[in-house]
This record gives C-alpha cells, sequence and structure tokens, in this order.
C-alpha cells in the first residue's frame, strides 16, 4: 500500500516524509489538527477513501445541531473539535466521538459584551488547533484558552487584549501548533501582534509587535531548513521569516499588497503565495467622507469616522496611532498625502497612494526561505500578476501545480518551477463566493463555495470534476479530511460524510464498487 502511494513524484515523496516528520510530537498522519491541516497545506495523508458525493442523505456518517459560527473542525485521537455561539453571548467549545459523532463534552463561555462584525463573520470565527491531549482555542474577549481534550477542563488561560477591528470585519485567526509551541498571530487595528507560547502551560515565550502592519487575515506557517525552523507570515508589503526559538525577524521580503488574507502553502522549501488587496490610504476618504454620515468635502475627520463607524467607539489609542500621526498640519482633517501617512506605517507604505484611481492588485509568487535581512531581491523565486487570485480563498499547491479558486468559481491553474500558466481559466460548476480553501485527500480536492455546494475535482493535470454536491446551507468555513472522514462545518451544522462501505478481500485491496480515484491511493 506504502509502495503504491509513494510511487508517483519526488514532490509527493518529500510532502509525505515532511508530514511525517513534522507530525512526530504533534499527532497521528491521520489527525487534523489545525485550521487547513497539516501546516495549514490542505493536505491531509490519510490514505482511506473518502466519498465523492455526499447530501443531506448520502454517505452521512453523522451530523449534529452546532449553532452559529464560522471556524473550522479539527481532529486528533478520534476526537473532533469545533468552536459555535451558544447565544450573542456565549462560546462554546464542542468536542464529538469522530466515529459516531456522540458529544463527549461542551463547554461554554460568558463572551461579555461583543462588537459587531461583518454578516459573514462569526464571534466563532475560530478554528481550535490540537495535539490530540489538549484542545487550543482563541476567543477575542477571553484570549487563549488550553483545556484537556479528554474531559474538556481547563489547563491555561493566557488573556489578551480585545482585538479591535474599525471596519467591523471582526476576528478570525486561529492558532496552529508546532511540536510544543502554540502560534498565535492577530494583525487587528490595535494590538497586531504574533505570540509564541508553551503549549503545556500557556507561558508566553516570545511575542513580536507588529505595528507596521495593517489589518491581515494569514496564518503563519512552518518553514523547515538545514539551519533551523522559520515561521513565515504573509502581511501588509511584507512576508516575514520569524526564528522559531527566539521571535526575532530574520528576513523580510517587501513584496505583498495591503491587506493579506490568504495563507502561504510549504512545499519543496519554497513558500507559495497568491493574493489580492484592493487596499489604499485613502479607504477612510471614500467610506467615512463619502458616506451618508461624511459631508463629502474630500476630508476626513475624527468625527466622519466614529459617525460611520456607529456605535462603537474608536479607542483613543487608534486614532492616536493613525489619525494623529497623519495629520501633521494639526488642523484636525486628514487631507491628501496627510491619509497616507495616517493609514500606511512609514517603514512599510505598501499598497496604492491616497490618488490612486485603481489600487486594486493581485500576485502569485513564490519565495525561498532561510534568509537574513531584507531578500526581496535575492529569495523571490517567482512573482507574476494575474486577474485570477481571490483575497481570501488560499491556493491549493500539490505535484508541481498551484490550483486557485476565486469568486465566480474561476479556476486557474500554474506550474510551481516558474509560476507558469498551464491552462486558460476555467469556471466551476458553481458560480458564486467562495470563502473555504480547497483541501484534498484520497486523490480528491473538496472547494466548498458560500453557497453549500462543494465541488470534487480530481487532483490532476485536468482537475476534471467529479462531482457537485448541495449541502442547503451556507459554508465559510474550511472542511477537514481525517481518516476516511470529511468534516464540513455549514453555518449552524457539523457534517461528517464517509465513502459508501466496499467489501474487502484479505489483502486489504478494494474489491466490487472500488473507485478508481480510491484504487490509486491504496
Ligand atoms: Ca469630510
Ligand atoms: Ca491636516
Amino acid at each position: 500500500m506504502l509502495h503504491k502511494f509513494l510511487r508517483s513524484t519526488t514532490s509527493s515523496l518529500s510532502v509525505v516524509l515532511f508530514f511525517v516528520l513534522a507530525n512526530v510530537h504533534v499527532s497521528t498522519a491521520a489527525d487534523w489538527p489545525q485550521f487547513r491541516g497539516p501546516n495549514c497545506s490542505g493536505i491531509s495523508q490519510s490514505r482511506s477513501p473518502l466519498p465523492e458525493r455526499f447530501s443531506s442523505t448520502e454517505n452521512v456518517a453523522w451530523s449534529v445541531e452546532l449553532g452559529d459560527g464560522v471556524g473550522s473542525p479539527v481532529v486528533a485521537g478520534g476526537r473532533v473539535f469545533v468552536t459555535a455561539m451558544d447565544d450573542e453571548r456565549t462560546f462554546a467549545l464542542v468536542a464529538y466521538d469522530a466515529n459516531s459523532g456522540k458529544m463527549l463534552w461542551r463547554r461554554t463561555w460568558d463572551s461579555g459584551e461583543l462588537p459587531e462584525v461583518h454578516r459573514t463573520n462569526s464571534h466563532a470565527s475560530t478554528t481550535p488547533a490540537t495535539d490530540g491531549e489538549r484542545v487550543y482555542a482563541y476567543f477575542s474577549s477571553l484570549g487563549m484558552i488550553a483545556v484537556d481534550a479528554a474531559s474538556g477542563e481547563d489547563v491555561w488561560q493566557h488573556r489578551m487584549p480585545a482585538p479591535f477591528f474599525v471596519f467591523k470585519w471582526g476576528p478570525a485567526m486561529s492558532p496552529v501548533l508546532h511540536n510544543d509551541t502554540l502560534i498565535f498571530c492577530q494583525d487587528d487595528d490595535l494590538y497586531p501582534a504574533i505570540h509564541a507560547f508553551d503549549k503545556k502551560t500557556g507561558k508566553l515565550l516570545w511575542k513580536d509587535e507588529r505595528y507596521d502592519m495593517a489589518v491581515n487575515y494569514s496564518h503563519p506557517v512552518i518553514y523547515e531548513h538545514e539551519d533551523g525552523e522559520e515561521i513565515v507570515v504573509a502581511g501588509t508589503g511584507l512576508l516575514v521569516g520569524y526564528d522559531l526559538q527566539t521571535g526575532k525577524r530574520r528576513w523580510f521580503a517587501k513584496t505583498l499588497l495591503r491587506n493579506i488574507k490568504t495563507t502561504p502553502v510549504v512545499l519543496d522549501n519554497k513558500i507559495y503565495l497568491s493574493l489580492q488587496s484592493s487596499g489604499i490610504a485613502n479607504q477612510w476618504l471614500a467610506t467615512a467622507d463619502q458616506a451618508e454620515t461624511g459631508n463629502n468635502d474630500g476630508k476626513l475627520t475624527k468625527e466622519e469616522m466614529q459617525s460611520w463607524v456607529g456605535d462603537l467607539p474608536i479607542p483613543e489609542e487608534f486614532f492616536r496611532r493613525t489619525f494623529d500621526r497623519g495629520d501633521t498640519d494639526g488642523d484636525g482633517f486628514l487631507v491628501g498625502e496627510e491619509l497616507d501617512a495616517a493609514f500606511l506605517h512609514p517603514n512599510n507604505f505598501a499598497g496604492a497612494t491616497f490618488d490612486v484611481d485603481d489600487p486594486a492588485d493581485e500576485y502569485i509568487l513564490a519565495v525561498q526561505g532561510g534568509g537574513r535581512g531584507n531578500v526581496t531581491d535575492s529569495h523571490v523565486l517567482w512573482k507574476h500578476r494575474t486577474k485570477h487570485t481571490d483575497h481570501i480563498v488560499s491556493p491549493f499547491v500539490h505535484d508541481g501545480r498551484m490550483l486557485l479558486v476565486k469568486g465566480g468559481g474561476i479556476t486557474t491553474v500554474f506550474e510551481t518551477d516558474e509560476g507558469t500558466s498551464l491552462r486558460r481559466p476555467k469556471r466551476l460548476p458553481n458560480t458564486g463566493q467562495y470563502f473555504a480553501s480547497p483541501i484534498y485527500g484520497d486523490g480528491k480536492i473538496y472547494i466548498a463555495g458560500e453557497n453549500g455546494v462543494v465541488v470534487v475535482v480530481e487532483d490532476g493535470p485536468e482537475y476534471r470534476v467529479l462531482s457537485k454536491s448541495d449541502l442547503g446551507e451556507s459554508i465559510i468555513s474550511t472542511p477537514a479530511i481525517s481518516d476516511g472522514r470529511l468534516l464540513i462545518r455549514t453555518r449552524e451544522k457539523l457534517w461528517c460524510f464517509t465513502a459508501p462501505k466496499t467489501s474487502t478481500t484479505s489483502s486489504g485491496v478494494e474489491a466490487e464498487g472500488q473507485n478508481p480515484n480510491q484504487a490509486q491511493n491504496q
């Protein structure tokens, strides 16, 4: 079985070896420990067959009512963990038996008063991380919480200042694990920072304040090389490589855009990104001054900003770091270049200036890690402007190809050596919006649309469409794969789907009714 699985390309072999090594201390190969699985790659190592079709009545192993949420499920040691809102001010973290869907424990916490967030988001936006021993979850007003995976009992809590998002996008970041370190990066409008905790005790090992960042939603990924391990984070203007041990910025590539909401993928010692940003310095002018609450005079005041934001008081600290920095003549108005100075950090002038008409931009790129200092000229392997990235959906990289999915269901494919396009854009049989990133297992790629339709495509150069399944409820969160289970969190429910049972011979090879795609990975 293993021989056949490894028969394919060198890159597949590297992927397998990388994850085997990476998971020695974390969990078993079949687990899905965090947002988008092992190293946020979307790639499951489980070789069990996965369902090609599924619906509310087809191939359902179990399903449960959860309550509102957009965080993904995670799986370790036969347990599934997921977050939800019990009501408007109660956070919940729930554990289920992966086999039966039986609830094992349920923890709830009073959230206190929560600010308004964008309707696509939820206050239960976090994906837990788990090593099978403990479950780690971030909630905006509580900070980081660790509980026992078997019992749900408290292990530790690290309080953090509640984040502030002036555009009401709301928190959506999740912790990730690497060996004994729990890593959490959140670039909000007030306290942008990356934290590293000792996962056993909750002790803060280090923290890097990221005041040179605007708001980003990109998860940290691990890059391993001869000289050690790095945490790589995509953010405003900069891709940064952090020393895992010290939290020092070892290198940066000044090559990204203003607001980064996709997560990089590390494969074969390279870091692949796709990103799109429309961010500009004068976004405030375009909204607050020109909104119904503004006076449309081409100047921005603090009062207009507050009126536009509404009931949520803008913290004085936010004004101090932005408006006051930009208002160089101190007249209480931001005009022209003052807007750039207010909403772009002086050391990281990323994105278009106030006078650009069309500030949107998008790229795919590949970067080599392991550098020192400014590696913009030395380590960016290739970078191409495209018209086909999404601002939220992360790239799917596997077998030397990068697959992009964007709103409208448009897919594009690039080879990963030079970033050359391999074919013209094609439309999936599901138009509409996409928030979830593609995930992979058993030769299939699962692409979940916001409208609840999941398209399954074959992981081959043609990306042949295998099926289209409709769950009938909004899907924002990236699904999960573990040991033959496909777990999909819709807005209110958690579904677990499995492949139809097939008879097996004594050698373990599937007999009747076998799916050729499944057989490839036996
Ligand atoms: Ca005005
Ligand atoms: Ca001024």
